[in-house]
């Protein structure tokens, strides 16, 4: 993409209402902008990230056998009438009628949705196991909706569902997907650490919540800092074998990990003093088991092997998608703006020709963009090197291509690594090799 022509509009100024640095940054480097409290546009930039994102928790929700659907925004008060949900859940729902009269409401969370649309197409146990999700847009209407994107009142979610026959098959479900969990956060950079949580008002008997660390969280954590070494992508789990899944999760389970609500200071105490992680946490994930609550209370049975009728046994799991673009900004600034991890960022890398206009520096710039154009953004505006060396900090990019007219000369680029601000001179093609689009 070239700057010049693009819609990624930088402000100088730090915004007066954003209170914490994530929300800051993203309205400085052009990522969202706020169209209502708690709702916001995401402009070409923030899509990027966002895409880039679903697109990690897609293939890992799919490594583990679940199968992506897309169930509408809007629903039927039937449903939630079913589950004894609709007058429980309160004015964070978002209600509406239609011209007919009819009562909908905005999706707060999908279970009875799934949970009926299972029950209209599956008659029989040997369906069973089942696991479905999508990435959709949600709607509560938060009494503070704060921190920018962090809190919003519409937000995009993963939400998966699964349907097990008995008990034994549920906890395997919810193993798989807490493994899915933990690759997928690998994958995106971030270290959220898993942590036994309260159900609350979803209910069950079986649920973590995913923590990343960051000053601003809205809880408490505490846990054994060996969980951030760990590597789930290397782990050789055999998700269909539930001893393999058994394994795993009791190694996962071994490390200390509890909220302020479930801290053990004598369980504490035994952590060795050297890896004690403590401080205040965002929660990006949440998953439950929550049994038969949903499938007895709408009347969604199928048949056993003998027979007889059952009630299937279910697990719902989240991941804020909008609220990680904030929470992994929240992680990884600094003074200058944001730090993409190489895994989520909207391009590559920026390239930033120095002196735009210079014959020399123009073809040598444009050399360069043509070899991933979809990738790289082209700073191809004619301004100062100060504003486009500013601008490129502000917004991320793990690499910089700068194009000045000396190495234009020698057909030399300086390449800088936004993470550590280390700065080195290669020839064209080591430096496109460097940065993964080498041929
Ligand atoms: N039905 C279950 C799991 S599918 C559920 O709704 N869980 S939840 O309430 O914990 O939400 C899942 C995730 O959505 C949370 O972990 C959080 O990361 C994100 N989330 C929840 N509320 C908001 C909000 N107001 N703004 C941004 N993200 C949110």
């Amino acid at each position: 993409m070239r700057l010049s022509r693009s819609f990624l509009p930088t402000l100088k100024e730090t915004p007066a209402d954003a209170q914490i640095v994530s929300h800051r940054l993203m309205l400085r480097a052009g990522l969202v902008r706020q169209t209502a409290s708690g709702i916001y546009a995401w402009l070409p930039a923030g899509l990027r990230v966002l895409r880039r994102i679903s697109q990690i928790v897609r293939e890992e929700q799919d490594a583990v056998g679940a199968q992506e659907v897309l169930m509408p925004t809007l629903q039927p008060a039937e449903l939630w009438k079913r589950s004894g949900r609709y007058d429980a859940y309160g004015p964070e729902m978002l209600r509406l009628t239609d011209r007919h009269e009819r009562d909908l409401l905005y999706g707060p969370t999908n279970e009875e949705m799934i949970t009926d649309l299972f029950g209209q197409s599956v008659s029989s146990y040997r369906a069973l196991p089942q696991t479905l999700y999508h990435i959709q847009w949600k709607f509560r209407d938060e009494v503070r909706p704060r921190f920018g994107v962090m809190r919003g009142r519409e937000f995009l979610m993963k939400d998966a569902y699964s349907f097990d026959a008995d008990y034994a098959g549920a906890v395997a479900s919810y193993r798989r997907m807490m493994l899915a969990y933990l690759r997928t956060f690998q994958r995106l950079g971030v270290k959220a650490i898993p942590m036994v949580a309260d159900t609350g008002p979803i209910g069950g008997e079986l649920s973590h919540e995913f923590i990343i660390l960051a000053p601003t969280g809205e809880s408490g954590v505490f846990y054994d800092g060996a969980l951030e070494e760990q590597d789930w992508l290397g782990q050789p789990v055999d998700i269909d074998d539930h001893a393999s899944l058994e394994a795993f999760f009791e190694r996962m389970t071994s490390f200390y990990a509890a909220t302020d609500e479930k801290h053990d200071e004598a369980a504490w105490a035994g952590v060795d003093p050297s890896r004690r992680r403590e401080g205040r946490g965002i929660e990006v994930g949440h998953i439950f088991y929550f049994g038969t609550k949903y499938t007895e209370a709408m009347g969604v049975s199928v048949n056993g092997a003998d027979g007889q009728s059952f009630f299937p046994e279910m697990g719902s799991y989240g991941i804020g998608v909008s609220r990680l673009v904030g929470a992994i900004i929240e992680a990884s600034h600094d003074e200058a703006g944001i730090i993409w991890p190489d895994e989520v960022a909207p391009f590559d890398a920026v390239i930033l020709n120095l002196k735009s206009g210079d014959p020399a520096c123009d073809a040598l710039c444009e050399r360069l963009y043509q070899t991933a154009p979809d990738r790289l953004l082209y700073d191809d505006r004619p301004d100062r090197a100060g504003v486009k060396f500013a601008d490129a900090d502000l917004m991320g990019h793990p690499w910089q291509l700068v194009v000045g007219p000396r190495g234009a000369a020698a057909g030399v680029v300086e390449l800088k690594r936004r993470a550590t601000g280390e700065r080195t001179e290669h020839s064209v093609e080591d430096a496109l090799s460097r940065i993964g689009l080498g041929s």
